[in-house]
Parts: C-alpha cells; sequence; structure tokens
C-alpha cells in the first residue's frame, strides 16, 4: 500500500515538473508584440481598466450633466470588421472590440460604436505567424494577412489610413533559413495623442488577392478597401491608425 502511494507522489511530481517547464518553454516564445497583444486582451477582460469617476445617476428620463442629453441606440454607429486573422480595436484610446475568433475561420466583428469627435482609430491586426519563423500551420506555409473596417457610412479602410508593421518574416520568403525580424511596439501606440506622422500609408490590395470567405459577403464593406502594410505575405503584425474630424457630440458620453 505504502509503495503504491509513494509512486502515485513520484509521478504527480514528475509530471508537475514537466507541467511547469512546458509553461517556462511557452513563456520563452513569447516575443513583445504579443506581450502588448496579450495586454490588450487583458485590458478587454476588465485587468487594468482605468477607474472612471463616479458620476451621479440621472433619473429616469432627467437630463445628463452639462445640459446634453442621454445618447440612444440611434445615435451609434455600426462597425464591420474583418481581418485575417485577428485584431484588437481601440477607439479614442479605449478598447472597443477584440476579434473573437483569433485563428479560422475567418470571421466578421460587428459593434456599435457611440462617436465621440475628433474619433481616433487604432488597431492592432495579425497574420497568423509562429513568433520564430514567420510561418504557419507548422512551419509549412507562409500563409498572408489583409484587413477591411466599415463604421457607419462614412468611415472606411483605405490609403488614407496609416499602416506600420512590426514583424516581418520569414525574411525573403527564404523556407529553408527561417528567419524574422521584429521591431518594437511603442506602448502608447492605440492613444489618441499618439504621433503617427512619420508612419507609412496603408497599401490597398483587391479582393482577389485576399480572398476572402463567406462572413465577409454577409456584411457591409460598400466603399471600403482592403489594406495591410507594403508585405502582405511577410508582414505579420501591423498597426493601422485614422483620426477622423466631426461634429462635437449632442449627447452626454459619461466623461
Ligand atoms: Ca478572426
Ligand atoms: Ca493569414
Amino acid at each position: 500500500m505504502k509503495t503504491t502511494i509513494l509512486i502515485m507522489l513520484s509521478l504527480a511530481l514528475v509530471l508537475s515538473t514537466k507541467a511547469q517547464s512546458n509553461q517556462k518553454a511557452v513563456k520563452s516564445k513569447v516575443g513583445p508584440d504579443i506581450v502588448a497583444y496579450q495586454e490588450a486582451r487583458s485590458l478587454a477582460q476588465g485587468q487594468n481598466q482605468p477607474k472612471r469617476k463616479r458620476q451621479r445617476r440621472g433619473g429616469r428620463g432627467g437630463s445628463a450633466p452639462g445640459g446634453k442629453r442621454k445618447p440612444t441606440m440611434s445615435d451609434t454607429l455600426r462597425a464591420n470588421v474583418y481581418a485575417d486573422n485577428t485584431f484588437i480595436m481601440y477607439i479614442n484610446g479605449n478598447l472597443v472590440a477584440v476579434d473573437s475568433i483569433e485563428f479560422i475561420p475567418h470571421n466578421v466583428v460587428s459593434v456599435d460604436v457611440l462617436p465621440e469627435y475628433p474619433m481616433t482609430i487604432a488597431v492592432m491586426a495579425k497574420d497568423n505567424a509562429d513568433q520564430e519563423t514567420g510561418m504557419e500551420y507548422e512551419n509549412t506555409n507562409i500563409g498572408d494577412g489583409g484587413f477591411i473596417l466599415k463604421i457607419g457610412e462614412k468611415i472606411v479602410s483605405g490609403k488614407h489610413w496609416k499602416a506600420k508593421n512590426f514583424f516581418h518574416g520569414p525574411i525573403k520568403s527564404d523556407e529553408k533559413n527561417l528567419k524574422v525580424i521584429k521591431t518594437t511596439i511603442p506602448n502608447d501606440w492605440f492613444k489618441a495623442g499618439f504621433d503617427d506622422s512619420s508612419w507609412p500609408s496603408a497599401k490597398v490590395f483587391q479582393e482577389d488577392e485576399i480572398g476572402p470567405k463567406q462572413p465577409y459577403f454577409d456584411h457591409d464593406f460598400t466603399g471600403a478597401k482592403w489594406i495591410w502594410s507594403d508585405d502582405i505575405k511577410l508582414d505579420n503584425t501591423v498597426i493601422f491608425r485614422l483620426t477622423v474630424d466631426g461634429p462635437e457630440a449632442g449627447f452626454y458620453t459619461g466623461r
């Protein structure tokens, strides 16, 4: 009996040590862009979320502070977003959408946005790519990216957006000598005040270069263009930014 217990305890110890070393192996593969990405996802789950000032509640039907009215759903805009393969999106420094499917199947994320202008949209889009090789499907395929967005009727993705790549590879598509280049992602890339003036403009791609899957055709992207940075195959983590001007909101936003 004692021998059986000892054997079981030893087995449990071996398994636990192996699990810990596996965790370490996974951690060592995580690059800086993944850290930024994971931090954004933890924000989405409510961690590290800045505390909002407590506001007095307006009564039912009462006016909102500042003499402004309360917004209704008719004030919102519908945002449709499709990324090959995944994205997170901030508007005016706030996380408003996280792609619910990181890899495949390709999906459209459709959310309501309460517009406040100037509206700074910042998106981190990622093609599925191994952090060390730039390849996908167990290093069997280089893959490619792609991004398209439409918010309301007027805000669409296009060459007027900024687009900067932070993860390139495999260099020269060399599948025999797999190497990647990573550039540090600025901590404040998603903020309204971030200076993107030196960033290049987005490059526009044709629909047949992207080959979008069915969910794309089930949503309204009329007028929007497919964008990415220069190389749709080798650029794997791209940040897009755009600031849109518009009228001051006639409604109270809670800020
Ligand atoms: Ca996705
Ligand atoms: Ca892809």
